[in-house]
């Protein structure tokens, strides 16, 4: 069985529908820290679960025989700066608690996501490669920078068979995300579908990597199902798809709805955003487990537009 640590979030809630339609529902146990905000999540096993608590965590491996683990619970890099401390005990026990557990018990397969956020103002900006210099100055940032060192440890020493991705912005209209700096894009759909205003927290300019929800969700299944000598990086893995601005994402969406309007109100958020590369080379993914994105900016606003009234019954 998979355990989802994390479920009721922005991803989580995504990857474990698609988890439990490959796996079935019974051998995909849900898990967070708060009741789940959608039935969807009922369809299968749920336990309550703080991602910091071993015991409980090594409790429910038990009772259910957990063969792989996803450690989805995170603070994002918004909400880290506001609580630093709180943010890198829940981001960094959370993973060692996982880790350690995986080793003693020798788990399957254990996934952790990683971003682009690891990245920081000296990292080189363009399609900024695998490895390279990372100075990241959010909490957020420094956890996933830390935590790719741990992943990389316990399989370089233990062997446990950990897998990682950088994930970019990721855009969904299913569950709304939690505290990120690259939100306003999924915010900004909400906002085009009920004919409202919308102010944008980044400048128009914020040129940023980002990735629609089915992209990443393929990407992280991909990545799961590869043959283990196939996954030759064990830190991270850059991933990339597409990168816009607010003003293009603007711009797209204003095509379909043409009396949408945008202005810009940069806050703290603009501060992260700047120290983030503007795209990123996920050539390594490419070649060792065939990666490749689907959705371009275009496709993913024309179904988010379609899809999102439907799915929140708007
Ligand atoms: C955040 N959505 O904004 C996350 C992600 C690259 C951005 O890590 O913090």
């Amino acid at each position: 069985t998979l355990l989802i640590i994390g479920a009721a979030g922005q991803l989580g809630t995504e990857l474990t529908a698609e988890l439990r339609s490959i796996h079935g529902n019974a051998n995909v146990i849900a898990s967070d820290i708060n009741k789940p905000g959608n039935a969807q999540l009922n369809e299968g096993p749920f336990e309550m679960l703080d991602a910091t608590d071993a015991d409980r965590l090594a409790a429910i491996i038990d009772q259910y025989k957990v063969t792989q683990v996803y450690l989805l619970a995170a603070i994002l890099s918004a909400k880290g700066e506001q609580n630093p401390r709180f943010a890198w005990q829940l981001n960094m026990q959370s993973l060692l608690n996982v880790l350690e557990i995986a080793r003693e018990k020798k788990l399957n397969k254990v996934y952790w996501p990683s971003s682009i956020a690891v990245f920081g103002p000296t990292s080189p900006v363009d399609h900024t490669p695998q490895d390279c210099v990372m100075d990241p100055n959010t909490v957020y940032g420094i956890s996933k920078q830390a935590g790719e060192r741990w992943c990389e440890y316990y399989f370089e020493k233990y062997g446990v068979d950990v897998r990682s991705l950088r994930y970019p912005g990721l855009i969904g209209y299913k569950a709304l995300p939690g505290g990120g700096t690259t939100d306003y894009a999924v915010d900004i759909f909400h906002k085009a579908i009920k004919g409202e205003h919308f102010e944008s927290f980044l400048s128009e300019n914020s040129y940023l990597p980002m990735m629609y929800m089915p992209d990443a969700i393929k990407a992280t299944i991909d990545l799961m199902e590869a043959p283990s000598e196939n996954v030759k990086v064990r830190s991270s893995y850059n991933l990339s798809a597409i990168s816009f601005t607010p003003q293009q994402i603007f711009e797209e969406i204003k095509k379909h709805k043409p009396d949408f309007t945008i202005s810009y109100n940069p806050d703290y958020r603009q501060k992260i955003a700047d120290t983030w590369p503007n795209s990123i080379d996920d050539s390594r993914a490419r070649a060792d487990w065939n990666w490749k994105h689907q959705y371009d900016l275009a496709a993913m606003v024309q179904d988010i537009l379609e899809q999102l009234p439907v799915y929140h019954n708007l």
